[in-house]
């Protein structure tokens, strides 16, 4: 076997990757994946987005993946260097994105034998892949090259076809790892630009349910992959006059019958009550918020789950029925029989609350839910608004309002972790192209925890726009009981660390803005993503303040709510 035969078989392994459809790649340094880099980077048809920092790489493509909705893929050098990508395969897992990760490795002749950078990579991401293929070091004779072709087709088709999900291949490969020679014609792909293997996941046809739901029925959005059946169902919703308590990550939380303060509106036991449906339609994943999630979990009514993807989210067990297709598969045409009172008390309440919110931050200055909810006001639709875990995704979740042309929000939800999110705000900049800004909403310790992801600003010329709440610390924490023991918070749970995040932003050459108002804020949000330069906009605020601030909106909630 010879560098040609690695050559060989690694160009017409990228070359169906291509021809799948696959048009973005992460690198990232080393010696063994030498054949790898050089494959993917010498296809012109992938874009290959090179980082010094697996754990970034691999959080980057997550984020390119969420973006272009097709399989982006990812690849590194053998040892820990593949154990880097752990944290992204596992979100790329939960969160059903298709990853596909390629890791270099020694052949079998170098293992467990004192080679260097060698380590147990078979299987080294254990459950959260959808597939692992140990790809044998061969010599490319026509039969290897027409099965390395099937076996990208195969990476492709498994990463992305329902429900999607991350798949590693693992490359043992020997030296000698560069060419000596040019590389000879291969002729084993199919004729024009068609894949080896095309793939036909098959539609599946429209289920029935016997009677449709009427009377009282509410719809509970979750996040969800797909932004036009979004658009479809709040149409859907605001036809039927069925409230729609819609997650801003289900891209749902548009039109007449948008519920966007269910939060708020369910931890008022009275109203919880009072409105109990006599049907509930779940979509996509579940949304965060405990009230509602308390208040679905102590329903006695007749429970149903749409979701293509077969995704089973029901942490209480009470979903009577799941349908593995898009709601409209059973839903989309058909005029229900409603309860027009009912749809009128959620409004009434939904707009009471959206009320006591815009006056209850409006005395407070500038914080952190008041952000939130200007971001969702303020950025045009063709704008993505990607958001941290921790408060930032609650109060999105909280306090945005209902918009028909708000920006897409998406999360890292898969695993709720606070890794890795700048790297995939990037990714999702890659990805788009010239169809609108990238707005990144993080705390400071999320930011603190994948500063490195900010190279991507200068190293890869992309520019996003950061949103920082800068609370100085976990400000989630204090909303929750570990907030009272005293003794640990400050040093073990919050963690503050005093960071400069102007200093950060100048070793990575970004710009630094700290906005103090709602209208400094707004300029300087709607000068970066106008321009092309990375920008961190800081907001300092209080944690302290800012869980009183809360209480102080739940309560005008709770008031505005009261009869009379
Ligand atoms: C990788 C990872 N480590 C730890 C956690 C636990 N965690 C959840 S929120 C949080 C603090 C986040 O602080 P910050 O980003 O400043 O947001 P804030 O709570 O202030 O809104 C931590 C450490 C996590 N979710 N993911
Ligand atoms: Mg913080």
């Amino acid at each position: 076997m010879t560098a040609t035969d690695t050559y060989l078989l690694l160009r017409a392994f990228c070359d169906e990757l291509a021809r799948c459809g696959m048009e973005q790649a992460c690198t990232a340094p080393g010696s063994r994946c030498t054949p790898i880099v050089l494959s993917l980077v010498r296809d012109q048809r992938i874009r290959c987005w090179s980082h010094i920092d697996e754990r970034c790489a691999g959080f980057f493509a997550l984020g390119a993946a969420k973006r272009a909705g097709s399989p982006v893929a990812v690849t590194c050098t053998s040892g820990t260097a593949a154990a880097n990508l752990a944290p992204a395969v596992v979100e790329a897992w939960h969160a059903r994105m298709p990853l596909i990760v390629l890791t270099a490795d020694r052949p079998p002749e170098l293992r467990e034998v004192g080679a260097g950078q060698t380590i147990d990579q078979l299987k080294i991401y254990g459950d959260a892949v959808k597939w692992f293929f140990e790809v044998g070091v061969d010599e490319a004779t026509p039969a290897a090259l027409r099965f390395i072709r099937t076996l990208a087709c195969r990476a492709y088709w498994t990463a992305i076809a329902g429900p999607p999900g991350p798949v590693h291949l693992n490359f043992p490969l020997r030296e000698p790892l560069v060419l000596d020679r040019p590389l000879p014609d291969d002729d084993t792909g199919r004729a024009g630009a068609r894949p080896y293997v095309t793939f036909d996941s098959g539609t599946p046809g429209a289920p029935t349910v016997g009677a449709p739901p009427s009377g009282r029925i509410v719809i509970v959005a979750g996040s969800d992959r797909d932004p036009e059946a979004a658009r479809e169902l709040a149409r859907f919703a605001a036809r039927n006059r069925i409230p729609l308590l819609a997650d801003p990550l289900s891209g749902a939380r548009r039109g007449d019958a948008a519920i966007a303060h269910y939060d708020l509106l369910l931890r008022d036991p009275e109203f919880a009550a009072a409105h109990q449906p006599q049907f509930v339609i779940r979509t996509g994943d579940l949304p965060t918020s405990k009230p509602m999630r308390a208040w679905l979990a102590g329903l006695e009514t007749a429970q149903i789950a749409f979701d293509p993807d077969g995704v089973w989210h029901d942490p209480d067990a009470v979903v009577g029925m799941r349908i593995r297709a898009p709601y409209r598969a059973l839903l989309g045409e058909q005029k229900l029989e409603t309860d027009d009172d009912w749809f009128a008390s959620w409004k009434g309440a939904d707009d009471a609350v959206a009320g006591a919110i815009t006056r209850t931050l409006g005395e407070a200055g500038l914080s952190e839910p008041l952000v939130a909810r200007s971001l969702g006001e303020w950025l045009p639709p063709e704008a993505m608004l990607y958001v941290a875990s921790s408060m930032p995704i609650r109060d999105v979740e909280e306090f945005v309002a209902a918009r028909e042309d708000g920006p897409r929000v998406v999360s890292n939800r898969g695993a709720n972790g606070i890794d890795g999110t700048v790297s995939s705000a990037f990714g999702a900049r890659a990805a788009a192209r010239s169809d609108g800004p990238v707005v990144l909403l993080i705390g400071d310790v999320a930011l603190a925890h994948d500063i490195g992801g900010l190279l991507a600003a200068s190293r890869l010329g992309l520019a996003v726009t950061i949103v920082l709440l800068n609370n100085d610390g976990g400000g989630i924490f204090h909303f929750l009981p570990v907030g009272g023991e005293t003794d640990a918070f400050e040093e073990h749970v919050a963690t503050p660390h005093g960071l400069d995040f102007g200093r950060a932003a100048a070793l990575y050459g970004c710009t630094f803005v700290r906005a103090k108002t709602v209208d400094a804020l707004r300029s300087a949000v709607d000068t970066s993503i106008t321009g092309d330069a990375t920008t961190i906009i800081e907001v300092r605020t209080d944690r302290e303040e800012n869980l009183a601030l809360h209480r102080r909106v739940a309560e005008a909630a709770l008031t505005a709510l009261q009869p009379g």
